[in-house]
């Protein structure tokens, strides 16, 4: 059995942080891919962490470049190809730039790699992973949107931080678009199985789901110059993970729904179990009726950038 080879579609970065955390955890050999125009910068990343492999007793090999040659029969893609926020921007002000730009690398994913696992994670997220499905023509459970899981980590740790915990033992859900009304799922995040109503009050939990909707945005003000990359870069890596090595684990992600939670058509952050089937089941969680009403508005923004994309 031969290694696995995990592509990246945009060598910015979250790409080179992806590169680093697929060798760290030894997924496999890596391409990161870029335009000819930042080619040196595929190369350079690739060349570095090769030379790092080297320091820390990891095999992976990795390359860069321009040419979609060198990614075909990838297993992965993860796309971070695009550009991020600067402040005072949101996601929807990348709609225009990002739409061609994912037209571009859907053309030649399915030519060089049909049957890979996709994973999408330029923004708008819930529109350019629609994109992408429609553009590639590849079926739903292998084109999927990283994002919740991110949005999760986030509350987990605002959580964890308030009540000083481990994050580890704080359980929690974040549904619905990657946009500012994304949904944080109160009624099921419990810490160490306490659920978290009883532990922190209603003011103080409505902040923590404030700043959990504000938090790419918090990000962006801090860089100044783009968006987060350690903790989305990992996001990703984890998805990649459970489908290389079928660990089957269940994540909030942007997933295709044709029916379920009674939405017809499009991506929307909701829990997926991921396996060597890629998206291999949607689950479905009893909502409180405001949480209900809550994803019903963010389903609608979503739609709106969905629309604007017109595919
Ligand atoms: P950045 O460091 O600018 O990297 C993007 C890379 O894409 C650059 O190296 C570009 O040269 C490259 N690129 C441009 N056009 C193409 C093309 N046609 N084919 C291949 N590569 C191309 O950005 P970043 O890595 O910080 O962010 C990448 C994307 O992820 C942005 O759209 C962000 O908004 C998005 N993002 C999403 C999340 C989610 O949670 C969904 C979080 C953070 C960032």
């Amino acid at each position: 059995m031969g290694r696995k080879k995990i592509a990246l579609i945009g060598a910015g970065q979250i790409g080179g942080n992806l590169a680093l955390l697929a060798a760290q955890r030894r997924l496999g050999d890596v391409v990161l891919y870029d335009i000819p125009q930042a080619e040196g910068l595929a190369k350079g990343k690739a060349l570095d962490i090769q030379q790092l492999c080297a320091v820390t007793g990891l095999d992976s090999r990795l390359a860069g470049t321009a040419s979609y040659d060198d990614v075909a029969g990838a297993d992965v893609c993860i796309v971070t190809a695009g550009v991020p926020r600067k402040p005072g921007m949101s996601r929807e002000d990348l709609l225009a730039t990002n739409v061609g730009i994912i037209r571009d690398v859907a053309t030649n994913l399915k030519r060089v790699c049909p049957k890979a696992f996709v994973i999408v994670v330029s923004n708008p997220l819930d529109a350019m992973v629609y994109a992408m499905k429609a553009l590639t023509g590849l079926p739903k459970q292998r084109v999927v949107g990283m994002a919740g899981i991110l949005d999760t980590s986030r509350f987990r740790t605002f959580v964890a931080l308030e009540l000083g915990v481990s994050v580890e033992d704080v359980h929690a859900l974040v549904l619905g678009g990657h946009g500012d009304d994304m949904v944080p799922i109160l009624s099921t995040c419990s810490v160490g199985g306490v659920p978290v109503q009883r532990l922190l009050s209603r003011e103080r939990l409505d902040a923590i789901v404030d700043r959990t909707r504000k938090g790419g945005g918090e990000l962006v003000n801090l860089y100044k110059t783009g968006s987060a990359y350690y903790a989305p870069a990992a996001s990703a890596i984890a998805m990649a993970e459970s489908f290389l090595l079928d660990r089957k684990r269940v994540f909030p992600c942007a997933a295709f729904l044709e029916g379920e939670y009674g939405i017809q058509g499009y991506y929307f952050g909701v829990p997926v179990v991921i396996g060597a089937g890629g998206v291999e089941r949607i689950l479905e969680v009893d909502l409180a009726p405001d949480e209900r009403g809550m994803l019903e508005r963010s389903l609608e923004s979503v739609k709106r950038t969905v629309a604007e994309t017109k595919l």
